[in-house]
């Protein structure tokens, strides 16, 4: 009887971090397909997305993405305590090899991992042409921050093709709505809700990929290979720089400055190792003024090759 009482509050105290993710948080309804772009590149598209709060009312977010397949994929954005439901479709034509989504950071099981049996030695986490999968994220406490998804399936089991393209971006918000930045020379807790533009830049082998989330226009904005990114002197913005291949790069701004996460540390330039993340806010022009502002990766090869692109602030 003891024994059986054990069982069954282990049951509930396992059972209740997920429950109260529900309870709390909101559910991410999201489609997406796996696709092949004209490059012959592959590339991830935003189907469906849909947010179902607590009390069951549901908005409907898809005009936020492309409607194209982009590299890098659709950036999905949740807070803590949020959960999702990912079906991923098979849409690359003429391909008899899976596709699948395998994500970083947050908590799920070990079903919705995104690899093949001969990986998880369970079962084919992916979709196969003509149908799909789903997966399942909880987006938990302390799993805030900028996260990757890739496949894990396609044209090699083990390793997938994230590097023809089949990677993306999530952000896990904090609850609590605030994230350290250096603003005007402080330390300050800045809201979220105060960035009005975030810019997702992925560098890959000698070239920068990058997205902008344009929060006054609600749009993601795909902006391809080393983009100019534009800001208006004064806003509040948000980098989201990953490494993902096999190079290592350093990744530098030029005219600012910021905090580097979970430091006290200012810098201007950070190395960024294939699938590390440095993630910053801060303020366009601080202490420098409207310029074509230019950022590159730093290592010198990458520089020849022309891994580079503006960041124009103006008035
Ligand atoms: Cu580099």
């Amino acid at each position: 009887m003891l024994t059986r009482i054990f069982l069954m509050c282990c049951a509930m105290a396992l059972a209740q971090p997920v429950m109260a993710a529900q309870e709390s948080g909101n559910t991410h309804l999201i489609e997406m397909e796996g696709a092949k772009l004209e490059s012959g590149q592959l590339a991830y598209r935003m189907v469906s997305h849909k947010i179902r709060n607590s009390s069951g009312s549901v908005q409907d977010i898809t005009d936020r993405y492309s409607s194209e397949p982009t590299i890098p994929g659709p950036t999905i954005i949740m807070t803590e305590g949020d959960v999702a439901e990912i079906t991923l479709k098979h849409a690359i034509k003429d391909a008899s090899d899976p596709v699948s989504l395998h994500v970083h950071g947050v908590h799920f099981p070990i079903e919705s991992d995104g690899t093949m049996k001969v990986f998880n030695h369970l079962a084919d986490q992916a979709a196969f042409p003509g149908k799909s999968y789903t997966y399942k994220w909880t987006a938990a406490p302390g799993t805030a921050g900028t996260w990757p998804y890739h496949d894990h399936a396609f044209g090699d089991p083990m390793l997938g093709a994230e590097d023809k393209g089949l990677y993306g971006t999530l952000i896990v918000n904090p609850k609590s709505g605030k994230v350290a930045a250096l603003i005007d020379g402080q330390m300050k807790q800045v809201d979220i809700k105060d960035i009005k533009r975030e810019f997702v830049l992925w560098m890959h082998e000698t070239t920068f990929w990058g997205m902008e989330l344009n929060h006054l226009a609600n749009r993601q904005i795909p902006l391809w290979t080393n983009p100019t990114l534009g800001a208006r002197e004064g806003e509040l913005v948000r980098f989201h720089v990953v490494g993902i291949g096999t190079a290592f790069h350093t990744f530098h701004l030029h005219g600012h400055r910021w905090l580097q996460p979970g430091t006290s540390h200012v810098v201007d330039t950070v190395n960024i190792s294939p699938i590390a993340r440095e993630v910053f806010v801060l303020k366009a022009g601080e202490g420098v003024g409207t310029g074509e502002w230019h950022y590159h990766c730093h290592v010198l090869q990458h520089m020849q090759s022309g891994m580079m692109g503006g960041f124009r602030v103006v008035k």
